[in-house]
């Protein structure tokens, strides 16, 4: 079994909804068993200003999928839930999920970096990140106490329940 850590985000069709949807269908993942999910946080979005605020949380899971296997499972829910790939860089979506860092291994592919290559300036990531997994270390040796000293907490907020 390895620990991964998950972010999920929306800005479209009802985040919470789509959120909440995601969650069950991670879930269900085969060979995996979801063990911890962060508060729910509304966020400002990073990228084009002239989108909604975004939904977002951090969920942990236990796996013993591979990792670009765990990835084709994710984009599968990603599609099932109605996420339209588009050119736009950091545009609006109805779920997006990303794998934030796997076990202690280092992923260079092309379609997979891991440790997350922006999580460490992601405030909408850290926060969450730190009520699931306080202390964590990554996989390259920096830790999450680092990363928050240098990410302040804003255009960020702790929505009171969780789904
Ligand atoms: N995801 C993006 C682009 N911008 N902004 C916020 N607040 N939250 C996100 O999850 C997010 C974003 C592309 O992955
Ligand atoms: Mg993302
Ligand atoms: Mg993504």
């Amino acid at each position: 079994m390895e620990r991964v850590y998950l972010g999920l985000g929306s800005n479209l069709a009802e985040p919470l909804a789509q959120l909440a949807a995601a969650l069950q269908a991670i879930g269900e993942l085969p060979q995996s068993r979801l063990v911890a999910v962060s508060s729910f946080y509304s966020s400002d979005p990073l990228g084009p200003p002239d989108q909604p605020r975004y939904l977002n949380a951090v969920a942990a899971l236990n796996t013993t999928l591979a990792p670009l296997a765990l990835l084709d499972a994710l984009q599968a829910i990603e599609q099932e839930q109605g996420r339209q790939r588009k050119a736009e860089r950091w545009g609006p979506r109805t779920l997006d999920l990303d794998i934030l860092a796997f076990g202690d291994r280092l992923i260079d592919e092309p379609r997979l970096r891991v440790p997350h290559y922006h999580m460490h300036a992601r405030a909408f990531v850290l926060y969450p990140l730190a009520e699931i997994a306080p202390g964590l270390r990554l996989a390259d040796g920096r830790t999450l106490d680092e990363l928050l000293a240098a990410c302040p907490f804003s255009g960020l907020e702790r929505l009171p329940v969780t789904p």
